[in-house]
């Protein structure tokens, strides 16, 4: 048990660790900022966290394939994963909308589309107007879609072209879910080794995992590093002055996400998970670090899942049905967020937004969010979709690129934490919570 205990340590000091990597990279990214290093990070530092996003993506797809499959095989029969299924999409789609609500109340409260002055927003306009290029251009092509577009694009004509492209999670989901199905219904002695097959290769992957976990405070801090010098440029001030102007809009979707994570899911932990939220924030805090830092659900997927078993002690058969899910349709930052953006832009352009268009702004983001893939800066692109059903324009993106990437960060963090609260509470309504060793040993501090 020393040896054991010796193992928890090093464990926990990991998400210090990766505190302490993410604080050393913004003194870096400011101290290089100021000193004119910001070639030399980009050049040298930052490549380090774009290889550890990379390996994180890299194990994205083939977690969510095999784990995904694995979960519904796991649950053996078909009632039992209606019943499951029906629970999570349940809570998922209950929380999304919350989540809007909530960012639609606090949008109208604040009103912090009207603080900005008309030659502000010429300004603004202008000066955002290249950047914008390439995310409008693939704001456009949303734009020129059909009604039932995404509904096509959930079903693939090809599960290889799928799993080339991270952003087609939706249609490797599908895939999964119809394999983990059909391997349920045909004969138990033919299913036995494909299943064992999928369990095995499952331990695989969440071992390299581990592996590449080793390198997350490098990985973090040269992510940090990197965004810093980026967003600084070489004059902090003005990165410091553009930030104070889109404040207001900031900090109303800042308060957003806060609710979410300071109270909505504490109560849901505490009222449909029965469990304690603080043991619960303690399991996964290192799940939101990594959300932090790469802005993506999907890249932090696999330790969502470890910390979520091992910490929260969620039995696998929960974890691997429902948190792959999650990372891609359930994003209740992401929502928010989109309703904030979407009424501040119509307030900045002068647009009173009706209460049927606002209803409008509920279903849009609702769907917007559950479209947008698991990636940096998916939410954004999505939501035009929401812009254009309620008629506003959509160059007003433009207004809100600036802060997007803090944002983002901001938004991913909520998400991973809303599917780490879901997988809870179904978790305890089905009995599939165990408390994990950890807590005899006295070491969950
Ligand atoms: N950053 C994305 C995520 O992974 C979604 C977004 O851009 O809002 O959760």
């Amino acid at each position: 048990s020393s040896l054991s205990s010796l193992y928890f340590m090093k464990k926990l000091a990991l998400h210090w660790q990766i505190l302490i990597g993410m604080a050393l990279g913004v003194a870096w990214g400011i101290t290089a900022s100021s000193f004119g290093l910001m070639e030399f990070t980009a050049d040298w530092i930052k490549p380090f966290g774009t290889i550890f996003i990379n390996l994180l993506k890299l194990i994205a797809v083939p977690l969510v394939l095999v784990s995904l499959i694995n979960g519904v095989a796991s649950l053996s029969d078909i009632s039992k994963l209606s019943r499951i299924g029906t629970k999570t999409i349940g809570l998922y789609l209950s929380t999304t909308l919350l989540a809007v609500v909530l960012g639609l109340v606090l949008v109208n409260i604040a009103e912090p589309g009207k603080a900005f002055s008309p030659e502000k927003r010429e300004e603004f306009k202008a000066q955002y107007a290249t950047t914008t290029d390439q995310r409008s251009s693939a704001a456009a092509e949303v734009e020129q879609q059909g009604p039932l577009q995404p509904l096509i694009d959930i079903v693939p004509d090809n599960i290889f072209g799928a799993m080339t492209d991270n952003t087609s999670m939706l249609q490797v989901i599908f895939f999964a879910l119809l394999f983990g199905i059909a391997l349920i219904m045909i004969p138990q002695d033919k299913s036995g080794p494909v299943n064992a097959f999928f369990e095995g290769v499952n331990l695989v992957i969440l071992k390299m995992v581990d592996i590449i976990m080793m390198a997350a405070p490098y990985g973090v801090f040269a992510l940090l590093a990197g965004l810093v010098v980026e967003f600084a440029g070489d004059d902090p001030s003005a990165a410091v002055e553009l930030l104070l102007v889109l404040g207001y809009y900031c900090i109303v979707v800042v308060i957003g996400l806060a609710i979410m994570i300071f109270v909505v899911y504490p109560l849901l932990i505490k009222f449909l998970g029965k469990s304690s939220y603080v043991d619960f924030f303690k399991g996964i805090f290192p799940a939101q670090m990594l959300a932090l830092s790469t802005s993506s659900s999907a890249a932090t997927l696999p330790v969502t899942m470890e910390r979520c078993e091992e910490r929260l002690g969620i039995n696998r058969e929960i974890t691997s049905f429902v948190l792959p899910l999650g990372a891609t349709i359930n994003m209740d930052g992401t929502s928010l967020y989109q309703s904030v953006a979407a009424v501040f832009i119509a307030q900045a352009y002068g647009m009173d937004l009706s209460l049927a268009a606002q209803s409008g702004i509920v279903l849009t983001a609702t769907l917007a969010s559950i479209g947008a893939a698991a990636v940096p800066g998916a939410g954004v692109v999505m939501l035009v979709i929401v812009l254009q059903q309620a008629g506003i324009p959509i160059e007003g993106i433009a207004l809100i690129l600036a802060p997007d990437r803090l944002l983002d960060m901001l938004r991913t963090t909520v998400n991973v934490t809303g599917d780490a609260s879901v997988a809870m509470i179904v978790a305890h309504s089905e009995g599939q919570v165990h408390p994990p060793v950890l807590e005899d040993v006295g070491l969950n501090k």
